[in-house]
């Protein structure tokens, strides 16, 4: 019987590329060429299941030019990149890749926290640049982490991890805003307190975002939200571009109406709004928050286990629409 063919559309680990041909026929991208939706449409005609990446778009029109498609598995626990209703309507499996990376991501969201409250990159370039002449009292004074009061916006997993690790490592008071409140067990894990979202915009030391990307969540950070934040604030995004307004979160940057923003994430990345390259008070990254090799191998592995699972009769892992396995 020949094997299901796929295709993996960016570069991935060879160790995955050599699991995944012990039981399809596979074409990848190993080059890591960023494709086109016609690349991308071309290269999944004839496959059977596709092996994806956050910037892979797979939607209605893609769907309707690739008839064999069953299966698309993101290597992503965020699934923005699928057209979710389209997939169900054309009986093709999504998954994603959750939990391998919540504590890689909250971790990194510490990391960016840390950098962003305590100026370190703002400090470090202007050390590389040969400007530390002296020691003073207030240079690149930033703002505490321990004690202060942290803010997550969507507390699921990964916001749960950045709770634990803010109550229980640096003493800070956790207040969240989520769709549904946690569980009583969870909330007293996490020693989080469920808030307004304008209570949590005006109380936070510290705000992470941590919610995925909904037309809904479009801009849920914009100009007027920001007003409602301390100035003394600082603004965290490990979400998604688009969540955050990049323009209006420039301008409130450069008028120093909040103090300071860590950004993992932009709108249409790797396009970065150039007013953010400017202002000194961000620190940028290049949505990095997942990347340590065994989280990214664990992600990997986990859309590999996908696609094995469904074209082996087995139940997928983590399916993102059930019911179309369950279509006549
Ligand atoms: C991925 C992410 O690295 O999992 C997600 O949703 O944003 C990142 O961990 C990225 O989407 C590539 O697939």
């Amino acid at each position: 019987m020949s094997k299901p063919k796929i295709f993996v559309a960016r570069a991935v680990f060879p160790e995955v590329l050599e699991r995944l041909s012990q039981h399809f026929e596979v074409e990848s991208n190993q080059a890591d060429d960023v494709l086109t939706k016609e690349q991308l449409t071309a290269r999944l005609k004839d496959k059977q299941g596709a092996f994806t990446t956050g910037s892979d778009r797979i939607d209605a029109e893609v769907l309707a030019a690739c008839p064999q498609l069953k299966i698309c598995a993101n290597m992503a626990v965020g699934y923005n990149n699928f057209d979710i209703d389209a997939m169900t309507a054309a009986g093709v499996l999504a998954t994603n890749a959750p939990d391998v990376l919540t504590e890689t991501t909250a971790d990194f969201a510490f990391a960016l926290l840390m950098a962003t409250a305590r100026r370190v990159t703002e400090s470090e370039h202007y050390l590389r640049a040969g400007l530390w002449k002296k020691w003073s009292f207030d240079m690149f004074a930033g703002s505490d982490v321990h004690g202060a009061t942290l803010g997550i916006l969507g507390m699921g997993r990964i916001g749960q991890g950045i709770a634990k690790r803010g109550a229980h490592g640096f003493g800070m008071k956790v207040i969240y805003h989520n769709r549904s409140r946690l569980d009583a067990a969870t909330e007293a894990a996490c020693k989080a307190t469920l808030v307004s979202k304008e209570e949590l915009l005006k109380t936070a030391d510290h705000l992470v975002l941590v919610l995925p990307y909904s037309p809904a969540a479009h801009h849920i950070i914009g100009a007027a939200e920001l007003a409602q934040m301390k100035p003394t604030a600082t603004l965290i995004n490990i979400a998604r571009g688009g969540i955050v307004d990049d323009a209006a979160l420039a301008v409130a940057l450069k008028e120093r109406r909040i103090a300071a923003a860590g950004l993992d994430v932009f709108e249409g990345e790797p396009s970065v709004h150039p007013d953010l390259l400017t202002v000194p008070n961000v620190v940028l990254t290049p949505h990095i928050a997942s990347a340590t090799i065994p989280t990214r191998m664990a992600m990997a592995n986990l859309a590999a286990d996908n696609l094995i699972a469904f074209f082996t009769g087995k139940a997928p892992l983590t399916p993102l629409n059930p019911a179309v396995l369950t279509q006549a």
